[in-house]
């Protein structure tokens, strides 16, 4: 509620007709053809892109740590893949990264561990109504797409998990701005104890400045694509296609 104020009195701040401006220009803007933004989620949208590309989320000290940060959605993918990678322990797992990139490449969860990582304390805020606290780390997805180097087609980067609701996969998606965002990471690591099943193991992403529904546990496969509207049944993840969720989930 807080940040929200914020962006509120920000916005206020940068006046109507900015605002007014923006969104024309937003309506116009390609990254926009494919996607039917509802009005306040053109503006959450917008609004964050008027603060800053890199405008960071809030951070936290150590001590505002949640004592208990509760898991939500699937915690146990159900795929005999999966179930596989959990009594090897994840090492024989990769990470793909394809689609439209120069180089796909597929990482080992030690070569992502051997790669430059951050950490960040931040808050996760679920729309069922709850909020928590917590520890990150993981490898900036800036640097697996520095590595795979992508195509000036690319517009979006799709995350594929490895979970499924009654067979429809789980898959999330963000723009370039939030994948190369200081804050959007592939987490291995959460309150400093490698990263359980039930958040995610063995990577999940952090993409902090939008909702719990976008912070993709079970990620199998990066993919860089044109347009969302072959994805899933077209509305950029599963919660979108499902029940109508925003694709630009801001907080
Ligand atoms: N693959 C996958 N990612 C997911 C979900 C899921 O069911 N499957 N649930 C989402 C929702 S609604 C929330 S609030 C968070 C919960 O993360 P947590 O279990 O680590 O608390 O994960 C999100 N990412
Ligand atoms: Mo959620």
């Amino acid at each position: 509620m807080a940040r929200l104020l914020t962006r509120r009195s920000l916005l206020t701040g940068l006046g109507y007709s900015a605002i007014v401006g923006g969104t024309a220009g937003l309506i116009f803007s390609p990254a926009f053809r494919d996607l039917l933004l509802g009005s306040g989620e053109a503006l959450s949208y917008q609004s964050h892109r008027l603060i800053g590309r890199n405008a960071l989320a809030p951070e936290f000290t150590e001590a505002d740590m949640s004592p208990t940060f509760r898991t939500n959605g699937n915690t146990m993918p159900a795929s005999a893949e999966y179930q596989a990678h959990i009594n090897t322990g994840f090492a024989n797992w990769q990470l793909k990264v394809d689609g439209l990139v120069a180089t796909p490449a597929s990482f080992s969860l030690e070569a992502l561990k051997a790669m430059p990582a951050r950490t960040q304390i931040t808050r996760h805020d679920c729309v069922e109504g709850w909020s928590a606290i917590g520890k990150w780390t993981g490898v900036p997805m800036k640097a697996l797409l520095d590595r795979v180097q992508l195509m000036p087609t690319a517009r979006y980067i799709v995350l594929h998990c490895a979970d499924d609701f009654s067979g429809s996969a789980y898959y999330e998606s963000i723009d370039l701005v939030d994948a190369f965002h200081p804050q959007t990471i592939l987490a291995y690591g959460m309150n400093d104890q490698a990263l359980s099943v039930g958040h995610g193991a063995p990577l999940r992403m952090r993409v902090e400045r939008q909702l719990g529904y976008k912070q993709a546990k079970y990620v199998m496969r990066l993919e860089a694509v044109a347009s969302l509207s072959g994805m899933g049944l077209g509305k950029g993840g599963f919660w979108e296609d499902q029940i109508g969720y925003d694709w630009y989930a801001g907080i």
